[in-house]
C-alpha cells in the first residue's frame, strides 16, 4: 500500500486525501498536541490506498498485471552467482548463526570489555550529552569536506599539535566514512591527479585494501613484509621490492600496529624506509586505524608518519576512530594530504570535493562532533587517553595471558610472537585447516590466515582459547 503513494510524493505532490479537513477539526487544541495530531494525521494518510487514474474504488489494489509477459519471466537478476562472505565481516556473520553457548567471536578488529561486551567510552557518552543538551545544534548539511574543527584536530591529532606543515598550511583534511572511506576517496584523487597508478601495498595486509584501491582505479602491487620463519619483518625484503619499485609509485604504509601481522619495523627501519622511499620519490600513502592501540600512547603511534611529515616532503594519511574511539558503528575518518605548498593544497583540496560529492555528497555529522567535542576539551581529551591506554593495556594482558595458557599446557611450538607483536591482533601461524577445526570443535570464529582479534579475549575466554589451539596444533602438525 505504502508504495502507491511513492511516485506522488516523490514528485513533491501532497497526497489528495483529507488530511485538510482531519486537520481543521483540531485546530483549536494546544501547539504540542496539535502537531502530534497533526503528525499522526499524516502517517494516517501515508497509509491510505489512494485511487489511481485506473481505478474508482480505493480498495483495489494495483498490482503488474498477471498476463503481462514480465510478470512471468526470470528476475533481470537470475543470472547472478551467490557472492562468498567478507572474508573478516563474514566470520560475524557466521559467528551470529552459531546456537552454542560458547561461542567465541575473534575474528573483526572491535574492542569488547573483560565480559566480552561492546564498549561504548566514558568520554563518549559525555560528549554526546553535551552534544545533546545543546539546542543550538541543528541537523544541516554539513560542507562537502565535513566539519572545519574535526578536521582541523584530526590533522593536529596525527601530525602532531605543533606540527609545521600545519602551521604552513600546507595540509588539507577532509573528513571521510571512517578508515575505509578515507582510503577510498585518497585511490579516488590519486588516480585521477597522481601521475603513477601503481600503488605497493604489504603482503599480507588487511583484505580491503586490494579491493578498495582497484576499484579506486590503481594497480596494486605487493611488497614483502612478513617473514613466516620468523614471524616478524622481512626487513631485507621490504627494501628490496621497495628499492626496485617504479620512481614515484604509492605505497601503503600501515601507521603502526600492522594488520594482519601485528609486526612494525622498529623507529631505526622507519628511518631507513623513509630514506629509501625519498630517494626514489616513492609517495607514502599511510593507514592509521589504530593510533594510540599499538603503545597505549597516541604521539609514540604517529611517530612514523610525522617523520615522513618532517622532512619536508607530500604524503597523505588515513585516520580512523573507529578503533580509538571506539566509534566503529559511527564512521568517522579523515583524509589529509600534505603538500609542499599551501597553494598546492589549497587547489588538491579543491579536486577532492570534486571526487567526495559525486559519491555521497557530504560526510554525516554525529561522529565527526563527538570526536570534535573530546579533541578541544582538555579535560575529555585526557580521558580519552586513559581510556585508550587502559584498552590497549587490556589487551596486552591478554597476549601475556594466552601465552601462559599454551605454555602451561605444554603446547608445542615456540609462541612467544603472542607476546612480541602489538596492536588488535595476533597472526598466530595456525594455518586454515586448523582454523576450520577450532570454528568445527570449540566454536572459536577467526579469519581462515590464522588472525586472532586479542580484543576480543577475556580472562575468562583465555583457557578455552589455548585448549583449542592445543588441540589444533597437536591434531594438524
Ligand atoms: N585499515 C586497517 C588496517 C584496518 O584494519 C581497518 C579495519 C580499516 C582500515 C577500516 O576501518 P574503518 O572501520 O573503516 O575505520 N579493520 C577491521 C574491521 C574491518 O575489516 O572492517 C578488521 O580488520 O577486523
Amino acid at each position: 500500500m505504502r508504495q502507491q503513494n511513492t511516485s506522488l510524493e516523490a514528485h513533491g505532490f501532497e497526497s489528495p486525501t483529507t488530511e485538510s479537513s482531519f486537520s481543521s477539526s483540531i485546530s483549536s487544541s494546544s501547539s504540542a498536541t496539535d502537531r502530534r495530531l497533526k503528525a499522526l494525521a499524516r502517517h494516517l494518510v501515508d497509509s491510505s490506498p489512494v485511487m489511481d487514474s485506473h481505478s474508482q474504488n480505493p480498495n483495489d489494489t494495483v498490482s503488474p498485471s498477471p498476463t503481462s509477459s514480465a510478470f512471468h519471466a526470470d528476475s533481470v537478476f537470475a543470472h547472478l552467482v551467490r557472492a562468498p562472505e567478507d572474508p573478516i565481516l563474514g566470520v560475524t556473520v557466521a559467528y551470529n548463526k552459531d546456537p552454542s553457548p560458547i561461542k567465541l567471536n575473534l575474528g573483526v578488529g572491535a574492542y569488547r570489555t573483560e565480559e566480552g561486551k561492546p564498549l561504548v567510552l566514558n568520554v563518549v557518552r559525555q560528549a554526546e550529552q553535551q552534544l545533546v543538551n545543546d539546542r543550538s545544534r541543528v541537523k544541516e548539511y554539513l560542507p562537502i569536506v565535513g566539519l572545519a574543527e574535526y578536521n582541523k584536530l584530526s590533522a593536529k591529532l596525527i601530525l602532531g599539535a605543533d606540527s609545521p606543515a600545519i602551521q604552513e598550511n600546507r595540509v588539507t583534511t577532509v573528513q571521510c566514512l571512517s578508515g575505509t572511506g578515507s582510503l577510498r576517496v585518497g585511490g579516488e584523487f590519486l588516480a585521477r591527479h597522481y601521475h603513477q597508478l601503481t600503488i605497493y601495498i604489504p603482503l599480507p595486509t588487511w583484505g580491503n585494501h586490494p579491493k578498495v584501491f582497484t576499484l579506486a582505479g590503481l594497480s596494486v602491487k605487493t611488497y614483502r613484509y612478513y617473514d613466516p620463519a620468523t614471524r616478524g619483518l622481512d626487513f631485507q625484503g621490504l627494501l628490496e621490492d621497495l628499492g626496485s619499485a617504479p620512481s614515484g609509485a604509492i605505497v601503503l604504509l600501515h601507521a603502526c600496529a600492522h594488520n594482519p601481522t601485528g609486526v612494525d619495523p622498529t623507529i631505526q627501519q622507519w628511518e631507513q624506509i623513509r630514506q629509501l622511499m625519498r630517494s626514489k620519490a616513492l609517495l607514502p600513502f599511510f593507514d592509521s586505524a589504530y593510533q594510540g592501540f599499538a603503545s597505549g600512547s597516541l604521539d609514540a603511534d604517529a611517530q612514523p608518519v610525522r617523520m615522513f611529515v618532517a622532512d619536508g616532503g607530500e604524503c597523505l594519511v588515513a585516520q580512523s576512530y573507529a578503533k580509538n574511539m571506539g566509534l566503529y558503528g559511527e564512521r568517522v575518518g579523515a583524509l589529509s594530504i600534505v603538500c609542499k605548498s599551501a597553494d598546492v593544497a589549497s587547489r588538491v583540496e579543491s579536486q577532492l570535493k570534486l571526487v567526495i560529492r559525486p559519491m555521497y555528497s557530504s560526510p554525516p555529522i554525529h561522529g565527526a562532533s563527538i570526536v570534535a567535542t573530546i579533541l578541544k576539551d582538555r579535560n575529555l581529551y585526557t580521558e580519552w587517553t586513559i581510556e585508550l591506554k587502559a584498552m590497549a593495556d587490556r589487551i596486552i594482558s591478554m597476549r601475556q595471558q594466552l601465552f601462559d595458557a599454551l605454555r602451561a599446557r605444554g603446547t608445542p611450538g615456540d609462541w612467544s610472537h603472542i607476546i612480541k607483536q602489538i596492536g588488535m591482533f595476533t597472526f598466530t601461524g595456525l594455518n586454515s585447516e586448523q582454523v576450520a577445526f577450532m570454528t568445527r570443535e570449540y566454536h572459536i570464529y577467526m579469519t581462515s590466515d590464522g588472525r586472532i582479534s586479542m580484543a576480543g579475549l577475556s580472562s575468562r575466554t583465555v583457557p578455552h582459547l589455548a585448549d583449542a589451539i592445543h588441540a589444533a596444533v597437536t591434531s594438524f602438525a
